[in-house]
């Protein structure tokens, strides 16, 4: 029950007032219920899932950080996306040594946030440590170090950048500076699905502040399982023991609190992800339905980064790369920014009018 949405009420009274309503179906204080109802069938157990996990140890840190972040931008009257990338990992053991986890490399999200700062938004990046982040992602692995060369000058050792790797270095350069000289983007990291929820949540928190000038971009792949804390070991599984049994729960469905109970005003846009192209449409229709959020970006597993769909109330827009954009490594990651920022205006102007 998210028993803080209904002022007045204790805990012992609600419960005895959703039993009552729930056996006659018609009671004195209807409005109540009925409100009530309603948040408890969106929000299933996601309050549960929170007074059962702690948070993450450095979460005070990071919930202060953010709060610092979103204040700044806020006095400033900037827009504020949350960008979420990368997978979660399901932890099989308390000392984790084996976990679950889910494919994403993160390109979505760290790609985005770029393209976020570029047309002037404050950037807070919650990724899953070690994945893609903005900027360095265009030097991964040995990249950065083949740009270098190295001369040693009577004990004197420069290191510079190759000349015919000036070109390419340079405009990330430019850019990276100019964001974090301007503290447009804040960094937060998480690794497995709990400590995504906490900060996910938290993050909420700090940027229901910001009403419609927040915008979500919830790009992680998130898992949809995972074992709850008292059923995993302490310690590693032993083999000995014979082959484990392992029984995955689902997930709370954190969209619907996040939507309806900690930023109401916000402009949130969610990832479909399937792998059956039949399933998209629907899918992405039916999130959107449910949650009534403002948008849902949908993309298959096999060209993802060719292809995805805008999904709103009124249209499916598709964004494609041709092949030859694809090979010169363009990223569709500009062009959904680019749409989804001219929704996110229309639904500020919209807010401010009202
Ligand atoms: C996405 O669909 C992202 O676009 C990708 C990006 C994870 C595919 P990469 O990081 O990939 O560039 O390698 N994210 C959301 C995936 C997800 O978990 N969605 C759930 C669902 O489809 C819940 S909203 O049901």
């Amino acid at each position: 029950l998210y028993i803080e949405t209904i002022p007045n009420f204790s805990n012992l009274k609600l419960k005895h007032l959703l039993l009552c309503s729930l056996k006659t179906r018609d009671h004195r204080p209807y409005r109540v219920i009925k409100r009530l109802r309603a948040v408890v069938t969106m929000s299933g157990s996601w309050e549960e899932f929170f007074a059962t996990h702690l948070p993450p140890t450095d979460f005070e840190d990071n919930r202060s950080l953010l709060k610092e972040f979103c204040e700044r931008h806020d006095r400033q009257g900037h827009r504020i996306v949350l960008v979420t990338s990368g997978g979660t990992t399901v932890p099989l053991e308390h000392n984790t040594v084996r976990f679950v986890d889910n494919f994403s490399a993160g390109k979505r999200g760290s790609a985005s946030a770029e393209y976020f700062l570029d047309q002037g938004y404050a950037v807070i990046f919650m990724h899953r440590l070690k994945s893609l982040e903005p900027f360095t992602r265009h030097f991964n692995g040995q990249k950065l170090l083949d740009m270098l060369e190295m001369q040693d000058e009577s004990n004197n050792t420069t290191i510079r950048v190759k000349q015919d790797s000036v070109f390419a270095l340079a405009p990330v350069l430019s850019r990276y500076q100019a964001a974090h000289a301007a503290g447009a983007i804040l960094h937060v990291a998480f690794t497995t699905v709990s400590e995504y929820f906490w900060l996910l949540r938290a993050a909420c928190e700090v940027l229901a502040k910001s009403g419609p000038r927040a915008l979500l971009y919830l790009a992680a792949a998130v898992s949809d399982f995972y074992i709850p804390k008292d059923s995993i070991p302490t310690h590693k599984m032993q083999s000995e023991s014979g082959p484990p049994v392992i029984q995955l729960h689902l997930v709370p469905k954190m969209l619907a609190p996040l939507v309806n109970l900690w930023v109401p005003n916000a402009y949130v846009v969610s990832f479909k992800l399937e792998t059956e192209e039949n399933l998209l449409i629907p899918k992405s229709r039916a999130a959107l339905e449910k949650y009534k959020h403002k948008m849902v970006i949908a993309n298959m597993l096999q060209n993802r980064h060719q292809r995805v769909l805008v999904v709103t109330r009124d249209a499916n827009q598709e964004i494609l790369l041709s092949r030859e954009e694809l090979l010169a490594g363009a990223d569709i990651e500009a062009g959904i920014v680019g749409v989804i920022v001219s929704h996110h205006s229309d639904h500020l102007a919209h807010s401010e009018a009202r």
